[in-house]
């Protein structure tokens, strides 16, 4: 039986993360209060809307339609400048011996992200060309941890649910991809991630061995 690999973008691929955070907290200083790192967990993996309620909340903030969509926009172009800069330099460390292993067995790859902006940022890494297919922000409705994106890009790289494995970076990530029936596994803080089948600090904790065991399922 075949395995699909599913990969997130923000923090699993790229560190974008950082960037969401810088914009976030502009925002928030903005409108007259802090926002910490620590606090910027609970957005990853997070649509924008669904970020910008959680801020407005932290910041006890309540505000028009109208206000909410141009911040949602300000935000955005924000961002857009951070990613604009970006390169093959900002790939997270060993992310294309993976994904070049994975081809070389040929093995179904997909990208599922929450962001609007994963085909850029996919293409600015020059990474675009290693995935069958890209599952974004554009194509679902509902947001992690609901297992929509994941199940969008199981279904089209036509391989069952219980047979593809997710690599997330966030809280949010694992729940979609355990709610999903899909093997979870967390990149970054094992206390973080606590809910993944597995967890590593980065791709290059990760050994071929290792991922010759999911190939084969
Ligand atoms: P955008 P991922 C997520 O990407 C980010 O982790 C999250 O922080 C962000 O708010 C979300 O994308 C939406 O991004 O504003 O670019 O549409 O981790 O699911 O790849
Ligand atoms: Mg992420």
């Amino acid at each position: 039986s075949t395995q699909g690999f599913i990969f997130d973008l923000d923090g699993v691929i790229v560190d974008t993360a950082k960037y969401h955070y810088l914009a976030w907290k502009n925002l928030a200083n903005n409108l007259g209060f802090d926002f910490t790192e620590e606090q910027n967990e609970l957005f990853k993996g997070v649509s924008r809307v669904e970020s910008l309620k959680l801020l407005l909340e932290i910041g006890d903030k309540t505000i028009s339609q109208e206000e909410f969509n141009q911040l949602l926009i300000s935000k955005n172009e924000e961002y857009l400048e951070y990613i604009e800069k970006m390169d093959a330099s900002e790939i997270l460390p060993d992310v294309p011996k993976v994904l070049m292993h994975l081809k070389d067995e040929k093995a179904p790859i997909a990208l599922g992200s929450a962001s609007k902006n994963a085909t850029p940022i996919l293409e600015k890494v020059q990474l675009l060309s290693y995935f069958d297919t890209i599952v974004d922000g554009n194509d679902v409705t509902k947001a992690k941890p609901d297992p929509e994106v994941f199940l969008l890009g199981a279904q089209q790289l036509n391989i069952p649910a219980e047979q593809c494995i997710v690599f997330e970076d966030s809280i949010a990530g694992i729940q979609a991809a355990n709610k999903a029936n899909m093997i979870s596994i967390g990149i970054g803080d094992a206390k973080v991630l606590h809910e993944a089948d597995h967890v590593f600090d980065d791709f290059t904790k990760i050994s071929i061995q290792f991922l010759n065991k999911l190939i084969a399922g």
